[in-house]
Formats: structure tokens, C-alpha cells, sequence
């Protein structure tokens, strides 16, 4: 099974990251696998360079702590391969503005930026490019990127259907339970790096004070009652749903043991400190040795350009290009 995803180093990887993405790609890790930090993305937001350059480490030292392993998959940069950069023209020439501006992501996002960036309306074509570049038949992601696979789909079909078979056609697939973890402060609108407020989020690396803070300090309601509902009760459905996802309990069973969010909380930071320390330990390590992970991440490059070159060759040209 071809699966292909990546994440943006937009900032350090949020426990929405970690619980909605990366379980699931270590779950389905092969050498038909390729992971990919995605810097080109992370270029739609205001981001200096070295800054950009140290969350990208980062990022490659997070995937790898958190279970990925370079001998089984493929792990890369995504502006190491040009294609993807390339294909993203060649389908720019497909997609249509009415399509791109749809997007809920691109709204949200550009009434934050004052005379907003094309790359910003346009960045969703930049990941169908990421998409079909490696034949992909599985998208792990999180639930925030249904439409954006969506509209891959729409694209690959319009360009298919122009230009003669040329893209497969990827499904998204999310995990069971935590799927979309919620904005600790705000738990209608999900956690998110650049969006949420430093309290509403919670790193991977946070330090277990600040993770016994936010969760303390998470945003419930008054009713006082352990419940799992998202309708009535989307603060406290929120931590439920992310013990669940981490005991492996539903989150019914879990709300039935308790009757104060106090005791919920506290616990739940407990169990959120024991499962991340070992990760941070290990990508403390790996970032020790910074030059052990570009050289994975430049032998991942060879590969998945070997995988993306071929595609964007063909695509080229069955759009006419010499
Ligand atoms: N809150 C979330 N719950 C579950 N999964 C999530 N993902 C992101 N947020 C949540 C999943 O993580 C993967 C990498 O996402 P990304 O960082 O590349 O882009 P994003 O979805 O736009 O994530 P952020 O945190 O909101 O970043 P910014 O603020 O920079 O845009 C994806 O699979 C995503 O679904």
C-alpha cells in the first residue's frame, strides 16, 4: 500500500499532531511509506529563516522519536525534491481560484494576514502536488485535511480527464478516536500551531508543568458533570476524547470513572506526561547529532525523487511540454 503525508514546521509538533497524524503513520509505516516535512508549506506564514531551518530539524528529530524509522520508510524534506514545487505549477494550470478560495483553511488563515500571500490561496495545490507525486493510494491525516484531499481528488480527476490517466486517485484515512483534537482554550475550533493561543495548545515537548497548566486550565463548563458529548460538552469531550486515544479506552469508559473534572484533568496530565517523556528523551538525543538527521533525511530525498520523477515526467508530458 503506497502511503504518503506530511506536516508543516510552522512551529513544534502539537499533541493534535502527534495523536492524529504520527500514531497512525508509524501504524502503517512500510517501504512503500514516505513521510515528508513539508518547509514549502511552512513558507505561506510570516517565519524567519533560521527559524525555519531549526523547526524542520526539529521536526525530522519529532518523526523519528516518535516511532518512524528511516530503515523501514522514507522520510525527506519536500524542498530537497523539486518536483513537488514543479508538478505544483503544472496542476496550478488545472485548479481553479473558486475551487481554492473554498477552502475553510485559506479563509481562516488569510483574515490573519493583512493583504494575504498567493501561496496561502494556492498552498492546497502545493499538497495534491506532495499527493500524487508518489502514486499514493493512503493519506494519513488528521480530520482538518478532508477537504484538502478532496480537492487533490478533484484535481487529479480533472487533470485525468484532460490529459489521459496519468494520477491515482488517494483516499484519507483518520484515526478512530482523536481525529481532531480541540484547541485547549477554544475547544470548538481544533489546536492548531499557528492559530491557537499558548494556552490552548499543548506541545509534544512541553515540560510536564506546563502540560499539568494547560490541562488544568483547559476550558470546560459548568454543569459539573463527566459526560461524553461534543454538542453540549465539546471542553470536556476534548479531554475525554484524548485520554481515550492514549488508554485505549472509549471515551464512555472513561468519563464513567469519573465525577470531577479535577480528577479527570489531573490524571489525564499524568497519563499525557508518561507517554511523551520517553519520545522527548529520544529527540533530545537525535538532536544531539543534527548531521545524522540530514543524512537521512538527504538519502530519504534520493529515494522519494527517484519515486517523484517519474510521475512528474509523465504528467509533463501528457500536459505537451518537451
Ligand atoms: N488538532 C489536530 N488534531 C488532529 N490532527 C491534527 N493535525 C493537525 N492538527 C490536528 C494533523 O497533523 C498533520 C500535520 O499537520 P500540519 O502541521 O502540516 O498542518 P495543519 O493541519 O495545518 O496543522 P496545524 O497545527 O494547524 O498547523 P498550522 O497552524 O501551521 O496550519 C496533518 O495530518 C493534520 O491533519
Amino acid at each position: 500500500m503506497r502511503v504518503f503525508s506530511g506536516i508543516q514546521p510552522s512551529g513544534p509538533a502539537h499533541l493534535g499532531n502527534y495523536l492524529g497524524a504520527f500514531r497512525q503513520w508509524v501504524d502503517v509505516q512500510s517501504p512503500d511509506a514516505f513521510y515528508c516535512v513539508v518547509d514549502l508549506h511552512a513558507l505561506t506564514l510570516e517565519i524567519a529563516p533560521d527559524v525555519l531551518r531549526a523547526q524542520t530539524t526539529d521536526l525530522l528529530a519529532t518523526l523519528m522519536a516518535s516511532g518512524l524509522d528511516p530503515e523501514i520508510c522514507t522520510i525527506f524534506i519536500q524542498s530537497q525534491v523539486p518536483y513537488h514545487a514543479q508538478l505544483s505549477w503544472l496542476l496550478e494550470c488545472v485548479a481553479t481560484s473558486g475551487e481554492l478560495s473554498r477552502m475553510t483553511a485559506f479563509k481562516e488563515k488569510s483574515q490573519r494576514q493583512e493583504g494575504y500571500r498567493v501561496g496561502l490561496l494556492t498552498y492546497p495545490v502545493l499538497m495534491a502536488a506532495d499527493i500524487l507525486l508518489y502514486e499514493t493510494e493512503e493519506v494519513p491525516v488528521g480530520d482538518d485535511q478532508r477537504q484538502h484531499l478532496e480537492l487533490t481528488r478533484d484535481v487529479a480527476e480533472k487533470f485525468n480527464h484532460r490529459f489521459g490517466e496519468t494520477f491515482r486517485l488517494p483516499v484519507g484515512t483518520q484515526p478512530k478516536v482523536a481525529a481532531r483534537v480541540m484547541d485547549l482554550q477554544e475547544p470548538t475550533r481544533k489546536m492548531s500551531k499557528s492559530i491557537s493561543s499558548p494556552l490552548g495548545k499543548l506541545y509534544m515537548f512541553d515540560s510536564p508543568a506546563d502540560i499539568e497548566k494547560k490541562i488544568a486550565k483547559a476550558v470546560t463548563d459548568n454543569d459539573g458533570e463527566v459526560r461524553f458529548d461534543w454538542i453540549k460538552k465539546p471542553g470536556v469531550s476534548n479531554l475525554l476524547e484524548i485520554y481515550s486515544s492514549l488508554s485505549g479506552e472509549t471515551p464512555q469508559q472513561v468519563a464513567s470513572r469519573y465525577t470531577r473534572y479535577g480528577e479527570l484533568k489531573s490524571d489525564l496530565a499524568e497519563l499525557i506526561i508518561k507517554t511523551l517523556a520517553p519520545l522527548k528523551q529520544r529527540r533530545d538525543e537525535l538532536l544531539e547529532s543534527p548531521e545524522d538527521l540530514y543524512r537521512v533525511a538527504a538519502r530519504g530525498a534520493d529515494k522519494a525523487a527517484a519515486v517523484a520523477g517519474a510521475v512528474y515526467r509523465r504528467a509533463a508530458t501528457a500536459m505537451g511540454l518537451t
